[in-house]
């Protein structure tokens, strides 16, 4: 079992969680060179850690972002809104 985070608009979350379960383990679980993926960690196991570093230049502080983990089936509950707080 594995855990990572990935960010995404939330229009286009739904749809990249699906492809990244398709994608399989080979892949992290997510959809290779997807554009629609604004970051992404690697996967990790439990009790293990990472981190990942993106600009939010290209992100609209009114956006609405969703992160989640791309673990088939994990973004039924492993998720959360993104916001861009000035
Ligand atoms: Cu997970």
């Amino acid at each position: 079992m594995g855990h990572n985070w990935v960010l995404t608009d939330t229009n286009d979350f739904m749809a990249v969680a699906q492809a990244g379960g398709a994608a399989g383990p080979a892949a992290g679980y997510l959809p290779e060179g997807d554009s629609r993926v604004i970051a992404a960690s690697s996967m990790i196991g439990g009790g293990e850690t990472t981190s990942v570093t993106f600009s939010i230049s290209s992100l609209a502080a009114s956006g609405d972002y969703t992160f989640f983990c791309s673990f088939p089936g994990h973004y039924a509950i492993m998720k959360g809104s993104f916001k861009i707080i000035d």
